[in-house]
């Protein structure tokens, strides 16, 4: 049994070896005049040209769909096949058969090189100097008009005031009436206030900050209200809306002598302890007695120059010690209370600290000058 087992397994391999030897060395007819061995070596010698000569997976790419694609010439050579006597096709479609393996392989050796390559040409274009400083993004600053009214603020905090905000449509009743300016005052033209009803308007001072808050809390009081103003004024010292800083504190036994030092130390603690200060007497609706703020002009240090108009004194604010008339609006006993108030503009403090002649480049907001502060 074995024996014959033996002697099959020698014919098989007898007969498929022959069959390699005649489908190697029998040349193959090609229908009537195409030697199949004529088409055989100029095709793939021109398949392996192209297939050298492609210097990118794109080019690469067309070759494969040239010779290999769905209606490439390895698809052309197959239907060619099937016209030919049915004894070739086995030996032709072998060849066939091998000739686009081989292509194959000559396709995917070429395609992983140019990878490789295509991979090491991107690593080097595209390789990072982590040495080179890192890209700085513009950042911004703070408004000098913020700047400087924090630094008010800061110093009225470091002497115990709080911080208190209001709406800037305010009502005309705490912008003026409360304030001891009745319908028909002068103040309440409508050529100075920006009227947004027949009741409301833009607030023109932080006042009605102060009398909200002198209606909802008992004394003690000590508070600033900075924020944004409005008046119907436009020339290089008047902006149509600008920043106030006022304050007020309400106890019992409050005296000027305390407005006075108040505004004294707060004077030197912006500009310098040396810087002198005055107090002109004045007239404010709100205020009995009142009083205009000056301190020594500080660009010429009192000597007289264009910043000051040769007087030597610049004015910063306005105070007063709080009219009865404000009390009786609040429902206060001025009998009992007493309290100051004081007032004054960011824009001019600033024009006043860095000798800036037009308070209209505070909002033109050009950086060449924001970014000098
Ligand atoms: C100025 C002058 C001033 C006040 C503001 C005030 C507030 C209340 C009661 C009394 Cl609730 N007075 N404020 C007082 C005097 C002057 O401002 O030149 N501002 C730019």
């Amino acid at each position: 049994m074995e024996g014959i087992l033996h002697f099959v397994a020698k014919l098989t391999y007898l007969s498929v070896y022959s069959k390699i030897f005649l489908l190697v060395y029998q040349p193959v007819n090609f229908g009537d005049d195409d030697d199949f061995m004529d088409n055989y070596e100029p095709i793939r010698e021109s398949f392996l040209k192209e297939v050298a000569a492609s210097s990118s997976l794109d080019a690469l790419y067309a070759v494969k769909v040239k010779y290999i694609g769905k209606k490439g010439v390895i698809s052309e050579l197959n239907k060619a096949l099937a016209k030919l006597p049915s004894e070739e096709k086995p030996i032709a479609g072998f060849e066939i058969g091998k000739l686009r393996n081989e292509f194959s392989a000559a396709y995917d050796d070429k395609e992983s090189s140019l990878k490789e390559r295509e991979l090491s040409e991107k690593l080097i274009s595209e390789q990072i100097d982590v040495t080179l400083p890192g890209l700085t993004l513009p950042i911004g600053r703070e408004h000098i008009i913020n700047k400087t009214a924090g630094e008010i603020s800061a110093f009225f905090a470091s002497i115990g005031y709080l911080k208190a905000t209001g709406p800037e449509v305010e009502l005309d009743y705490y912008n003026f009436e409360a304030l001891n300016m009745p319908y028909g005052h002068p103040a309440r033209d409508m050529q100075d206030t920006f009227y947004v009803s027949d009741y409301e308007v833009l607030r023109t001072h932080t006042s009605p900050v102060q009398i909200r808050t002198m209606l909802a809390c008992k004394p003690p009081i000590r508070i600033i209200a900075p924020g944004k103003v409005y008046r119907s004024d436009y020339d290089v010292t008047h902006s149509p809306m600008f920043h106030q800083v006022e304050g007020l504190y309400i106890d019992e036994n409050i005296s000027m002598g305390e407005l006075k030092g108040t505004l004294e130390h707060f004077v030197k603690a912006l500009f310098g302890s040396d810087v002198p200060v005055r107090f002109r007497a004045s007239y404010f609706p709100f205020t009995e007695p009142s009083m205009e703020v000056d301190m020594g002009c500080s660009i010429c240090s009192g000597g007289g120059c264009r910043v000051c108009k040769g007087a030597g004194w610049l004015e910063i604010g306005g105070c007063g010690m709080v009219a009865p008339e404000v009390f009786d609006a609040v429902r206060l006993d001025y009998n009992k209370f007493s309290g100051f108030a004081f007032g004054m503009g960011v824009e001019r403090i600033a024009m006043l600290k860095y000798g800036i002649d037009d308070i209209r480049l505070f909002f033109e907001n050009h950086l060449k000058f924001l970014n000098q502060f």
